[in-house]
């Protein structure tokens, strides 16, 4: 007996010899990968119940990294149903970088609160950085001003002392919210909307892919970024800033194309085509910039107003031309993409485009003018389509940084670490968007008035960051969807441009780290075919 146990023993011994040693000790380095996962995801969260879970995984140093670069969205959904989708703030490990993801509605409001703690500068700085601004400029335009009055001082009235980065925050408001100053800019995209999609001005070859005298096809996406990025750049600059650079446009859409390489902080040799897009964008600001004032007329006041506090800086007009880019960029790179989906998305369900153009043909007043106010008290649907679409084709995050450690609920996040809020985990909320949030549905916000105030649904950010453009992204699309609708009847070409093939739906580019509304795939677009309603 003992001894046929000892003989298996040794026949185990020698077989486990026989395996060779590169096999043992992939067995040994096996084993402490399962200890130290046991200890660092189970042992050690227990005695740290503070400290929010971390996403467990195999690959030490690494993490998550190469998943998250590869499919953020994926990953962070993956990471969140790892819980059980319980929504308690989480941890991930980024190569080394850990960070926080907070996907529940009252930690979200919680941290926007929080906002002497959790701050958002470093991820301002870095973008302006991208841009190229200079540290000295970067050192002035975030300097709060002496209280004695010496030193640095504001023209703008500053009874808080703010910084000029913190106070173009409150200009923008100022410019953006309601009130004169936004109908203003709302008079601009009227008049500009109603001339460009006139039928006989409605020949752009950006845009215009066929034409006989009965119908014109167009790209719905180059529509949509011809006619948003016109509206944007001309309500704020007035018409030099196009009509001295034609090509602005184009160079911007391909730096947006590529803008999360800038985001991520790609060394510039992986970059070219960005760099260079980004370059011809503060070329032609520049060039805006050190024209006289009085070849450039028609600038909004928050333009007026950053231009003026700049140059009382002492900016140089280059990185004043950067800084400006960076705002450039983060006004337009958004509103265009959320026109085309709602249009997509509106151009597959007719009796949704129906009910939207009944609406707004109701807007117009007997002479033919646009009324606009009754753009939003008279909209149920396209305010169901439009909010739905915020909802689906959001990838945009807000990021934070820990200043000192901070307590969220139960947690406690730690000072230095990073903190992300990915909106489009709070959009799949099923406790607020019900059993499939994942699929696109207008009628949620349609049966719901008070949805858009749900804290799961946060297309425009929240708390000191909240988009101020929110007003006037909304005014934009809608007259352009009213003008579009109204003048014309629109719809599918059934056979595609070449005559072949079933238009599909675009796919929405995923892939892409998400920095706002989700891009189409490139190449993927929707051509319509318009004709002169009688
Ligand atoms: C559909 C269109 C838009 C969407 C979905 C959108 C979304 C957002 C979001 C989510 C943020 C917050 C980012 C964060 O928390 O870090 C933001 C910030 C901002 N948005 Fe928008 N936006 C849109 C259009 C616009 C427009 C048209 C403008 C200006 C005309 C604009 C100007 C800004 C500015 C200046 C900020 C930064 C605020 C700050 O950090 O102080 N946005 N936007
Ligand atoms: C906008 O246009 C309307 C109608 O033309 C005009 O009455 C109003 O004064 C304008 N408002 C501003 C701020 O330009
Ligand atoms: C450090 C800090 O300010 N923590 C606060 C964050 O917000 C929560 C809830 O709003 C407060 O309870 C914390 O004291
Ligand atoms: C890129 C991205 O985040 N897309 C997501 C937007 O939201 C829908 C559901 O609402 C997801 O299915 C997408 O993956």
């Amino acid at each position: 007996m003992a001894d046929s146990t000892g003989g298996n023993l040794r026949q185990a011994y020698s077989s486990v010899c026989s395996l060779g040693l590169p096999v043992i000790i992939l067995i040994c380095l096996v084993l402490v990968l399962v200890l130290w996962r046991l200890t660092r995801f189970t042992l050690l969260p227990l005695l740290h119940p503070e400290e929010p879970r971390e996403v467990p995984y195999w690959t030490p140093f690494l993490g998550h990294a190469i998943s998250y670069f590869r499919d953020p969205t994926r990953t962070l959904t993956y990471a969140r149903n790892y819980f059980k989708d319980d929504r308690k703030p989480l941890t991930i490990n980024l190569a080394g970088e850990m960070m926080y993801v907070i996907t529940a509605p009252g930690d979200v409001t919680a941290v926007y609160r929080n906002s002497s703690t959790l701050t958002m500068d470093i991820f301002t700085q870095d973008l302006m950085r991208g841009f190229g601004v200079s540290e000295s400029s970067l050192d002035r335009v975030f300097t709060e001003p002496n209280k004695d009055g010496t030193g640095l001082q504001l023209m703008a009235p500053n009874p808080n002392r703010k910084s000029l980065a913190h106070l173009t925050t409150d200009h923008f408001r100022m410019q953006l919210s309601p009130g004169d100053r936004l109908t203003q800019m709302g008079n601009i995209t009227l008049a500009y909307v109603e001339k460009a999609l006139r039928w006989e001005n409605m020949v752009s070859q950006k845009f215009v892919i066929a034409h006989t005298s009965s119908y014109k096809d167009i790209s719905l996406l180059h529509f949509c970024e011809e006619v948003i990025l016109q509206v944007a750049t001309r309500s704020f600059f007035g018409d030099a800033l196009i009509d001295k650079n034609p090509n602005i446009l184009e160079d911007f859409l391909q730096f947006d194309d590529v803008s999360w390489k800038l985001m991520y902080r790609y060394p510039r040799l992986l970059s070219p085509n960005m760099n260079k897009a980004k370059d011809k964008l503060i070329d032609a600001l520049e060039k805006y910039f050190n024209l006289p004032q009085e070849e450039r007329p028609g600038a909004n006041w928050f333009v007026q107003m950053e231009e003026a506090e700049f140059r009382n800086f002492g900016v140089p007009v280059r990185d004043i031309a950067k800084l400006i880019a960076s705002i450039y960029w983060v006004i337009n790179t958004n509103t265009y993409k959320l026109l085309f989906w709602m249009l997509e998305f509106a151009l597959h369900d007719l009796a949704l485009l129906q009910k939207i153009t009944e609406e707004l043909n109701t807007c117009f007043n007997l002479d033919g003018t646009l009324d606009i106010p009754s753009l939003q008290s008279q909209s149920p649907y396209l305010t169901a389509l439009f909010h739905e679409c915020l909802r689906i084709t959001n990838t945009s995050s807000s990021a934070r940084l820990v200043t000192s450690d901070t307590r969220i609920g139960p947690y406690i996040l730690r000072s230095g670490r990073r903190l992300l809020i990915p909106y489009q985990q709070l959009h799949l909320n099923t406790a607020a968007f019900g059993p499939n949030p994942a699929s696109f549905d207008y009628t949620r916000f349609l049966s719901d008035p008070k949805l858009p105030r749900n804290p799961s649904f946060r297309p425009f950010g929240g708390g000191a960051s909240y988009c101020p453009g929110r007003f006037v992204a909304k005014q934009e699309i809608f007259m352009a969807m009213a003008f579009l609708l109204c003048r014309f009847e629109v719809g599918m070409a059934v056979d595609g441009v070449d005559g072949k093939q079933k238009q599909n739906f675009p796919r929405r580019d995923d892939a892409k780290p998400g920095i706002g509304i989700v891009s189409p795939v490139r190449g993927d677009d929707l051509v319509v075919r318009l004709r002169i309603k009688n």
